[in-house]
């Protein structure tokens, strides 16, 4: 998978980055008290003010990293629900999704791919705010998660210009109460 070699490319990338960094870091010990007093209670805010930028940013990376609506591994939810596959493929111009019906509180996966152009998967709520987009492109299952918070009549319509009936690109996905 293209993914994962990106993904190891700039793990291995950042490890190098940040061992460089270290290593300019540890050789750069100057005593404080060269630079005076002024200059070395700067220096020391500075070093207090970098560490907690990297607590908040450890902190808000853990906290917001979770939520994103990329794929893990795993086949259940955090609250262990199982996650319900959907395929989801556009055409010109129409969309096939199966299944079509939810309850609120399922997570459903959306496997969206194109049998000619490309296409865009948006979901819409029932108020008609979108809620979740990926591209639908031939060749390509792309995926998505979703869990349906709500009642109603959820709509997938399409996001990338695909000729003269584009527009006629809707899909109703009901989602029922408990
Ligand atoms: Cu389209």
């Amino acid at each position: 998978m293209v993914q994962e070699v990106v993904w190891t490319v700039s793990i291995v990338l950042m490890g190098v980055l940040a061992a460089l960094f270290a290593w300019v870091a540890v050789g750069a010990n100057t005593a404080l008290a060269d630079y005076g007093p002024m200059v070395a209670s700067a220096y020391r805010a500075r070093t207090w003010l970098f560490g907690l930028a990297i607590i908040v940013l450890i902190g808000v990376n853990y906290d917001t990293l979770g939520k994103l609506p990329y794929v893990s591994s795993l086949s259940v939810t955090s609250s262990g629900a199982a996650i319900q596959p959907v395929d989801a493929v556009a055409e010109q111009w129409a969309w096939t999704i199966s299944p079509n019906t939810f309850t609120v509180g399922q997570t459903a996966e959306f496997h969206v791919s194109s049998k000619d152009v490309n296409h865009g998967f948006a979901l819409y709520d029932p108020d008609m705010r979108i809620v979740a987009q990926v591209q639908a492109m031939p060749g390509y299952v792309n995926v998505l998660r979703y869990t349906f918070t709500r009642p109603g009549t959820y709509r997938v319509l399409c996001l990338e210009y695909c000729g003269v009936a584009h527009h006629e690109m809707n899909a109703d996905i009901r989602v029922a109460a408990h």
